[in-house]
């Protein structure tokens, strides 16, 4: 039973008493995000109003252009989390290549390495539609002290640590894990604190809602056509509900609340398709599965996929567990 009023931080200090030799390391992470957070709502919640809307003239690593909230965000989060000193380093889906920090203190005994999308989904600002951060957390493999490498990046989503999300909707959630079950906090803007609202949060067994761009279908797998004239087809409790706002953190959450399944496949112009592994999809996947969800690339577990690439990108069928399932079984015929 969740407490009257718990607060983000009340609930963080009571998680940490419960992991008896914790060193409170991943606590203050989750509290610096919870920082950034902030930060990045305050400044998203003025896109409307400031003369900062429009592209920032730079491209991404993955050729997109960027929005100038998109790099706001990156610095938000990138400055808050080196600032505090909590990580040994960082990668974004911003950023060409990883992020060492403190990298030649022999001392610096920090152990997480932190995963970011800071702004997920940013073409929707320009419309006013909800966007997302996606963080993703995971104890180095290499010896603390030393300089983090790309294997500290590069481990199957099995091994987070926490994973999570901000929402910037109609209100500004912080979805989050550390393995134990998913919890929701609120902003209450007017003083700046986030409240437990969404305590143990579960995905629905199944679903009569999909959320997938069907402007790609002609381009679609057979197993996915298929999957969604099922969705479509007059029969039992069907036609499901087609709802996608194309961005994932708020497809994802709606569904998490409603029953849905999301999916962003491969196609003949996306080999691979478009959502990266480590920013996206392992978070949302960790997250799914926490939810009682889950997440594939339409055969294998997400979670248990080995990267090999800071970028890649990977299929993503994400949702209630029955609904996955049944697409799985479209994919595999
Ligand atoms: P981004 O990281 O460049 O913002 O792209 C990711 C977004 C997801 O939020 C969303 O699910 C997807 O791109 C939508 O893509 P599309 O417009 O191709 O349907
Ligand atoms: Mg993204």
């Amino acid at each position: 039973m969740a407490k009257q009023n718990q607060t983000l931080g009340e609930f963080i200090i009571e998680k940490q008493a419960e992991f008896k030799y914790s060193s409170g390391e991943l606590s203050k992470l989750i509290n610096a995000i919870r920082l950034a957070a902030k930060v990045v709502n305050h400044e998203v919640n003025k896109a409307g109003l400031v003369d900062i809307l429009g592209t920032a003239g730079e491209t991404n690593v993955q050729g997109e252009q960027q929005q100038k909230l998109d790099v706001l965000a990156n610095d938000a989060f990138i400055r808050t989390l080196t600032n505090r000193e909590i990580v040994c380093g960082i990668a974004s889906e911003e950023e060409d290549t990883f992020i060492s920090i403190n990298s030649s203190d022999k001392n610096h005994q920090n152990k997480y390495v932190v995963l970011i999308d800071p702004l997920d989904g940013s073409s929707n600002i320009d419309v006013n539609v909800s966007v997302g951060t996606i963080f993703s957390i995971y104890r180095r493999v290499t010896p603390v002290g030393t300089p983090v490498t790309e294997e500290d990046f590069l481990q199957p989503g099995k091994n987070q640590v926490a994973a999570g999300y901000v929402i910037y909707g109609t209100s500004t959630m912080l979805v989050y894990t550390t393995g134990h079950g998913v919890n929701g906090f609120t902003l209450n803007p007017a003083i700046g604190t986030f409240y437990l609202s969404h305590p143990n949060m579960t995905y629905p067994e199944n679903g009569r809602i999909y959320s997938i761009n069907e402007g790609n279908y002609v381009h679609f797998p057979q197993g996915v056509k298929d999957y969604i004239k099922y969705c479509q087809a007059e029969e039992e409790d069907r036609p499901y509900t087609s709802r996608y706002i194309g961005s994932l953190v708020s497809d994802f959450h709606r569904n998490m609340i409603k029953g849905g399944i999301f999916i962003y496949p491969k196609s003949s112009k996306a080999t691979d398709g478009k959502l990266r592994l480590l920013y996206e999809c392992n978070p949302m996947a960790f997250l799914a599965e926490q939810a009682n969800a889950k997440a594939s690339d339409g055969f294998r577990r997400i979670l248990d996929i080995e990267p090999t690439e800071l970028h890649q990108r990977v299929p993503f069928f994400c949702g209630s567990k029955r609904m996955v399932e049944k697409a799985e079984a479209f994919m595999q015929r």
